[in-house]
């Protein structure tokens, strides 16, 4: 069985970060060991939100899995909560990292061209370092601005400029980079790619539905982690998250949901284990 390792906060309530990663990769068939990074009562979207930080414990836990010879297939990190932490990410990766470890970075810190609460403003290039070490990245249009230092384009931009902006986005060292909520009709929205290796750009489109909701990306990070750790190449990987976070929002919104917080990605596990086919 793969093993995977994912390194983000537990927000106790909020469906994001492990709280979905947990469920999402274990329901792929794909064993997943986790690294929290702090404990939070909820995400920092919530005011008043309690935090238990566990930077000191990382190095410890990763120290001990090396005694016991414990190796992972992939390593996946998301939302990480100071430089520090990323500093011993970075670290870890550099301990774990074999030659079939995929480094997977998910740099979740931005969404609709601000920053999460907390950051500050020299966190993006550290995130941008870190990057560099991943062979797969996977920003949303908010965090790779604030990773290259560029404005945040809104909905004007075209595919000359995200076609750019994934060059850029693999000049920190990364092979592939992924840009997630593109949008190019009115319409659509899905993912566009470039894999600095091949030389090749990967695009993939589904329907624009009418809400989004906070969380997705950490879905759809799981997802394609859990899809490429379990043996998928990175386009179908990217495939098979686009189609199971929009089942996501597809059914959040039919239900008539009146959770803000997150979209009900546990009634969509099924069609995920459909889809990828287990
Ligand atoms: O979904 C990203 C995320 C993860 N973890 C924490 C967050 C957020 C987004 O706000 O606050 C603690």
């Amino acid at each position: 069985m793969k093993r995977i390792l994912t390194v983000q906060d537990i927000s106790c309530v909020g469906k994001c970060s492990l709280t979905v990663a947990l469920p999402i990769i274990s329901a792929m068939g794909v064993e997943t060991a986790v690294l929290p990074t702090a404990v939070l009562s909820t995400h920092t979207q919530f005011s008043g939100f309690t935090f238990r930080d566990l930077t000191d414990d990382m190095l410890p836990a990763a120290e001990h899995w090396q005694k016991e010879k414990i190796s992972f297939d992939a390593i996946y990190t998301g939302y990480l909560g100071s430089e520090r932490q990323i500093d011993i990410v970075s670290d870890i990766f550099g301990k774990f990292k074999g030659e079939n470890t995929t480094i997977i970075v998910d740099p979740a810190m931005a969404d609709n061209g601000a920053l999460y609460k907390g950051f500050k403003s020299g966190f993006p290039a550290a995130m941008f370092k870190l990057c560099g070490k991943a062979d797969i990245i996977l920003p949303n249009l908010t965090e790779a601005a604030f990773m290259l230092g560029v404005p945040y384009p809104g909905d004007r931009y075209d595919e000359s400029y995200i076609r750019n902006m994934l060059v850029e986005l693999t000049s920190s060292g990364a092979r592939t980079a992924v840009l997630t909520g593109v949008s190019f009709a009115e319409n659509e929205l899905g993912v566009m790619a470039y894999d600095s290796v091949a030389g090749k750009y990967f695009s993939y489109f589904s329907e624009k539905l009418p809400a989004s909701f906070h969380g997705t990306g950490d879905i759809f990070a799981s997802a394609f982690s859990g899809a490429l750790c379990g043996g998928n190449s990175v386009e179908e990987s990217l495939k098979i998250a686009v189609d199971y976070t929009v089942e996501c929002i597809r059914v959040t919104i039919g239900s008539g949901s009146d959770c803000w917080y997150g979209v009900e990605f546990e009634k969509c596990i099924p069609f995920l284990i459909r889809r990828i086919g287990k």
